[in-house]
């Protein structure tokens, strides 16, 4: 498929231009399983993510060392417990910068999370494995991150340690500056650190599908790369432009700039996971004991749409779908994220590779439908609040996952029997539930602020049964 860019793209991506080599180089050149490439819509997708429990990620099966960075979060912790389980020796670095979040905006995970040195005593007692936790800043403490790669020797440094919510990234100035020194300089602190280690470490960075933007392609969204045409009718492969809808998204497409520069100048071996939001709380590994549970949020900064609605749908809160809820974006459930990152781990880029870049989402879903979903399962009603964000009131999204299912990967897709794992866990900890902090608190503009000036956090109410149940 190709694009046509007009001339107003090209000057802001010439600096993203790949050489035809890159171009044509692709993963699944490199794959032992044969699988048919045809176009794959992922909407419309019904595969089933099965390289389960003691099933092996395509690619090298060696165990490996690997620092998890962000491993005390949503998604790094139980990455850290997946590839643990799988056998590669994991050290976890956090400098809880989350916690602290949720101390400064009153609120935490609903979810009882242990601190870091219970939750990895309780991992070696259940399992008889070692995680190492290391509390540093990966945006500030750049010697004892370079001193960490020499005296650990990882094979492979996953990067999760960023600020990710984009409502937060919108709270303030003070939230934007924070947002960008944090992301920008740890992913610049990471590879300056590989270097300077003189280490061949594999980098897989977690980046997101809203490096895209939402429905600017003209079609499907090919995976980190598009060919085009130039003015001249030159053709040529780039990075797929960037077209960032917050503060915290525009970081993630600044690092992938980053990624690139540094492939090109040092030969860095990288891997960017362009990942869509993802939903779930518990894996086969986080629900092995109660110590080990995975973060769960609900808020309006940092808890995501999918968590969100199931929360409220456990709680009888009206669903608080913003706009017309004609948004479209992807989903994967955190079971698969962890088994993308290993199958990141297994199948690293040679070193001369350009940026090897993923899709990690399973499946396209549109919010109101989504909502449509929930308040089928739980009898509540969808309630069509102002939208705190500047972002397009409907969007169509069709975006290829083609390279990990070429690994392997047969996505989960939304499933109602996984809603009620959720819903289960919902209600087990709804007494923890702080129902003012629902409603969306962070604004894109004067604009957007002055339209969701109606919305009264102390409206929320949990449904009467829940609260005398709770
Ligand atoms: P999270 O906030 O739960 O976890 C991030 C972790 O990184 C936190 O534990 C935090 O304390 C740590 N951290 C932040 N800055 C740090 C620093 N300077 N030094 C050391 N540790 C630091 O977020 P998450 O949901 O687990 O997301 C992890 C990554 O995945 C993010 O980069 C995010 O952009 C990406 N991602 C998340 C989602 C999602 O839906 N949650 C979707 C797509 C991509
Ligand atoms: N939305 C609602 N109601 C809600 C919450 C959200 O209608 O109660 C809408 C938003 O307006 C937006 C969509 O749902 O259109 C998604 O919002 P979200 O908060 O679930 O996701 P987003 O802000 O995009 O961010 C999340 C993660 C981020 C990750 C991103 C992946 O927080 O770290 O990068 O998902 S993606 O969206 O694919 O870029």
């Amino acid at each position: 498929m190709r694009f046509l860019f007009l001339a107003a793209f090209i000057p802001a991506f010439a600096a993203s231009f790949t050489g035809p080599s890159a171009f044509r180089r692709d993963v699944a050149s490199r794959n032992h399983v044969a699988r048919e490439s045809n176009d794959f819509q992922i909407s419309k997708a019904t595969f089933v993510l099965n390289m389960a429990e003691n099933g092996e990620a395509n690619g090298s099966s060696e165990k490996k060392k690997v620092i998890v960075l962000g491993g005390d979060g949503f998604c790094g912790w139980p990455t850290s417990l997946h590839l643990s389980d799988q056998g590669h020796d994991v050290v976890v670095v956090d400098n809880l910068s989350r916690r602290n979040i949720d101390v400064e905006l009153g609120c935490e995970s609903l979810t009882p999370i242990q601190p870091m040195d219970v939750r990895v005593k309780a991992w070696k007692e259940v399992t008889g494995k070692d995680i190492k936790f290391v509390n540093l800043d990966v945006a500030e403490e750049y010697d004892r991150l370079v001193q960490l790669f020499k005296d650990e020797q990882p094979d492979a440094v996953v990067h999760f340690a960023e600020q990710r919510a984009a409502p937060y990234s919108m709270k303030s100035s003070k939230a934007k500056r924070y947002t960008v020194d944090n992301n920008v300089s740890g992913s610049n602190n990471l590879c300056c650190a590989v270097i300077d280690s003189e280490l061949d470490i594999h980098i897989v960075h977690l980046g997101t599908m809203g490096v895209y933007g939402y429905g600017t392609s003209g079609g499907e969204i090919p995976e980190g790369y598009i060919d085009v045409v130039l003015p001249g009718g030159r053709e040529s492969n780039i990075l797929h432009p960037a077209y960032p809808g917050s503060v915290y998204h525009a970081t993630k497409c600044l690092d992938a700039l980053l990624w690139q520069f540094y492939q090109k100048n040092d030969q860095l071996r990288i891997t960017d996971l362009h990942q869509g939001i993802v939903w779930g709380t518990n894996t086969p590994q986080t629900i092995k004991d109660e110590r080990l549970i995975n973060r769960f949020d609900y808020d309006g900064d940092y808890g995501t749409v999918l968590n969100r609605f199931l929360m409220q749908g456990a709680m009888g809160v009206p669903l608080t779908v913003y706009g017309t809820g004609g948004q479209t974006r992807a989903f994967i459930h955190v079971t698969d994220t962890c088994k993308c990152i290993e199958i990141a781990i297994n199948n690293p880029p040679a070193v001369g590779d350009r940026v090897e870049i993923f899709n990690q989402v399973a499946e396209t879903r549109r919010v109101r439908d989504v909502a449509a979903l929930v308040a089928e399962q739980t009898g509540v009603e969808v309630n069509k609040i102002p939208n705190p964000r500047q972002e397009a009131a409907e969007n169509e999204l069709d975006v290829s996952n083609r390279k990990f299912c070429n690994l392997g990967l047969e996505p989960t897709t939304l499933d109602t029997g996984l809603f009620d794992e959720v819903t289960e866990i919902v209600k087990k900890y709804k007494h923890r539930c702080n129902p003012t902090k629902i409603l969306p608190a962070s604004f894109w503009n004067k604009k957007r602020a002055e339209e969701c000036a109606s919305l009264d956090p102390d409206s929320v109410k949990i449904a009467e049964e829940e609260k005398a149940s709770a």
